[in-house]
């Protein structure tokens, strides 16, 4: 047992929570089996949709031309405009750079060693070499049948490598019902637009035939500020009567990110999303009401954060997750991290990367952890400060609870 004191407790933590394996719960990843699904390398890195976003605001170029620009100089747009005729400075851009050292390049190098540099690897050592360096044992996949290339690769038995797991998405079939029947029809499913019982009983063997042929950890969605249950709307109707049965049937967590204003400017495609408040009643109902079903709950808006935190004192069945998207800001996570401490201990998982490159994990994870090991030194040391006896050993239960053992559990657990 080592015995951790003031002087050796920022280390320690630091240590700690670097060597710890992360289980990163929701990313949008894909190994080499998922063929053009998996993005990886400098092009995809600098193409990533926070990057465009802050491109498109200083650079003045029509949204419609830098769309037609081919990778390679969309690639030399968003460098030039971003790293070159600026300091790099916000957290989107210092990932990229973050990126690029821990890879062991230099990042006032040309950037065609950037770009070439994953070129020395087969996929699967890329892989191997991202995962090792992010020091990642699992991570969680967003797998979405109702993606025509997606559907087609499963239908072909697919072999998945086994740290990459599976959640089932279905934002298409609770935010487009209306277009989502048709591509179940062709799927097979016998569904109508009215929510008959035939048609609500074909959308439960849709969701189980999928969280079976997938093997999903869990079901998610991504949901608006307006999401509002109870309610007389398609998608109350299909999470009440369909999700939420098989979900408890099969004793999988439903995952809910929540305060998502899809496409406030279209023209930016993926970058043109934004943020909203939810109201926090409908969650309030669906812990109440579902007491066997288990809830994952990540919020886009920070005034929402706090009130989540609140909720979750109250019920078991909700898991909180991950400083999300806009969120993932350094100020952001431990203001939120802080808040989740002081108020429900270690039993939530402070991040996940929603990393859409594979290299990203590399930054997401650093940048992150740097925040988290912040945190707690800083309650650690107030424990120290009353006098309490803490170990090493101690604290490094504690952060592997953070990082995988509280998600293991909450899947494990009978409610
Ligand atoms: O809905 C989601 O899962 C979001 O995380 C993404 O769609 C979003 O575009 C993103 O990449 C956020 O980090
Ligand atoms: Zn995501």
């Amino acid at each position: 047992m080592v015995k951790i004191n003031k002087g050796n407790l920022e280390s320690s933590v630091k240590k700690i929570v670097t060597e710890t394996q992360v289980y990163d719960i929701h990313t949008h990843l894909y190994p080499e089996a998922f063929n053009d699904l998996m993005l990886y390398g400098f092009d995809e890195l600098i193409s990533y949709h926070y990057l465009i976003a802050e491109a498109l605001r200083v650079n003045a170029m029509p949204y419609s031309e830098f769309w037609a620009l081919s990778k390679d100089k969309k690639t030399q747009f968003i460098y030039d405009t971003l790293f070159l005729s600026r300091s790099p400075i916000s957290e989107a851009c210092k990932g990229v750079l973050t990126t690029i050292k821990k890879l062991g390049l230099n990042v006032n190098d040309d950037i065609k060693i950037f770009k070439e540099n994953h070129l020395k690897y087969s996929k699967k050592e890329y892989i191997d070499l991202i995962l090792k360096k992010a020091n990642i044992k699992e991570l969680v996949m967003t797998n979405d049948p109702f993606n025509e290339y997606e559907y087609q690769l499963w239908k072909n038995d697919l072999n998945v490598d086994e740290r990459f797991k599976s959640s089932l998405r279905l934002d298409f079939l609770l935010n487009d019902f209306k277009s989502a029947r048709y591509a179940l029809s062709k799927m097979g499913y016998n569904v109508t637009t009215s929510l008959t019982g035939m048609t609500k009983n074909e959308i439960k063997r849709f969701i189980f035939d999928w969280v079976k042929k997938t093997n999903a950890v869990y079901m998610a969605v991504s949901l608006p500020p307006d999401f509002i249950l109870p309610e007389n709307s398609t998608r109350s109707i299909i999470i009440e009567d369909c999700i939420l049965e098989v979900s408890s049937e099969l004793n999988i967590p439903f995952a809910m990110m929540i305060g998502v204003k899809r496409q406030t400017n279209p023209e930016l495609n993926l970058a043109g999303d934004s943020v909203g408040k939810f109201n926090i009643e409908t969650i309030e109902y669906l812990c109440k009401k579902y007491t066997k079903n288990k809830f994952m709950i990540t919020a886009l808006s920070k005034e929402n954060q706090h009130e989540l935190i609140v909720l979750a004192r109250k019920y078991r069945n909700i898991f909180l997750f991950g400083s999300w998207w806009f969120l993932n800001n350094p100020s952001l996570i431990k203001e939120i991290t802080t808040m989740r401490i002081e108020m429900l201990g270690l039993s939530f998982m402070p991040q996940h990367s929603d990393a859409r490159v594979l290299d990203q994990l590399v930054y997401k994870w650093e940048h992150s952890k740097k925040i988290i090991a912040e945190v707690l030194v800083d309650k650690y040391m107030e424990l120290i400060e009353i006098g309490l006896n803490l170990t090493y050993e101690k604290i490094k239960e504690d952060v592997n609870r953070l990082f995988s053992q509280n998600f293991y559990d909450f899947l494990d657990m009978d409610l």
